[in-house]
């Protein structure tokens, strides 16, 4: 099946592509050999584009989608949001409009329903992100909201993540979680044909200059995305912060994806419950540290 499906995947055909990612979240025997086996070398860009709900991140999807589709660039998409699974379209034109992508050869959209931790990623999704790799796509974009855990997962899945606020947001910015605020590597003004949004920018400017270095000046880029505009202006810095990836970041990034692979393989025979069984079954005392140490040996084989 698998040795089926990877020329397949590899000539880019979407029916397979869907059919992997599939099988790969469901981690059906295999998977790991699988992915062992692909080329991931494609130099594809991930960018994540995070902030809260509403900011309008899924309409700044959509027109980031038209200009690189138009740009003959290959863009896949992954929605993950909790509240709701699929928020492309909020706006009517939008749902139209993302429609005609759905069809569309240079583009494929998958939403993710979360799983698991509140807030949290979905657990395959660097898997499925290494998959989009694979069949060849040139732009993985991935919109996540920004509440909770999954912005700190984003930073280390994206190359690049944009973080996207609204004036409205004006006050949450003083306390917001300093995280989002840490994890951008380009600040959007989205909505600026709101109220307040000249000060607003004004205030996100002096934070983002507070926080760049001195050769790495961090972009706040200001759209009305509703309306396609500040577009090209986001284009032009995505391109320009990912030119600047250098190597080092790109050393960080794999370590810590390597690290979240280790942990779930090394921990895939270890639960809450199988422990509490153990523990139930052995009906005397126990002295946790000899207990943990028995769960701590690697099982023959199978760790090296
Ligand atoms: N006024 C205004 N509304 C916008 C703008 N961008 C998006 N919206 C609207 O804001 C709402 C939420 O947008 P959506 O993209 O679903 O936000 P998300 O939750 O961050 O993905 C929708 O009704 C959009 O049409 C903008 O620049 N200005
Ligand atoms: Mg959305």
């Amino acid at each position: 099946m698998w040795e089926e499906l990877k020329p397949l995947l590899e000539q880019g055909d979407i029916k397979a592509l869907s059919r992997i990612i599939s099988l790969v979240e469901n981690r059906k025997e295999g998977w790991n050999e699988f992915l062992s086996s692909l080329n991931l070398n494609s130099g594809a860009a991930i960018i994540g584009i995070t902030g809260p709900p509403g900011a309008g991140k899924s309409t700044l999807t959509d027109k980031l989608v038209g200009k690189f589709a138009e740009q003959g660039k290959k863009t896949a998409v992954l929605c993950v949001d909790p509240s709701s699974p699929f928020k492309f379209g909020a706006v009517l034109g939008d749902r139209i409009r993302m429609n005609e992508w759905y069809d569309h050869s240079l583009v494929y959209i998958r939403s993710l329903a979360t799983r698991g931790s509140l807030g949290g990623l979905h657990p395959a999704i660097m898997e499925i992100t290494d998959i989009l790799k694979a069949a060849g796509f040139d732009m993985i974009i991935i919109e996540t909201v920004g509440v909770g855990q999954s912005e700190v997962e984003i930073a280390s899945l994206a190359d690049k993540t944009i973080v996207v606020l609204v004036p409205e947001s004006g006050d949450e910015v003083q306390t917001m979680k300093a995280g989002l605020m840490e994890i951008a590597d380009i600040f959007v003004v989205n909505k600026a044909d709101r109220p307040g949004a000249d000060l607003f920018l004004k205030n996100i400017k002096s934070l983002a200059h507070s926080r760049s270095s001195n050769n790495m000046e961090i972009p706040v880029i200001k759209t009305i995305a509703s309306r396609a505009e500040g577009i090209d202006e986001l284009i032009v810095a995505i391109a320009d912060t990912l030119s600047k990836h250098d190597r080092s970041q790109k050393q960080l990034l794999l370590a810590e994806k390597a690290f979240y692979l280790i942990r779930e393989q090394r921990m895939a025979d270890i639960t809450k419950e199988k422990i509490l069984s153990v523990i139930q079954n052995e009906g005397q005392e126990i002295n946790l540290y000899k207990f943990v140490q028995r769960f701590l040996t690697p099982s023959p084989g199978k760790t090296p």
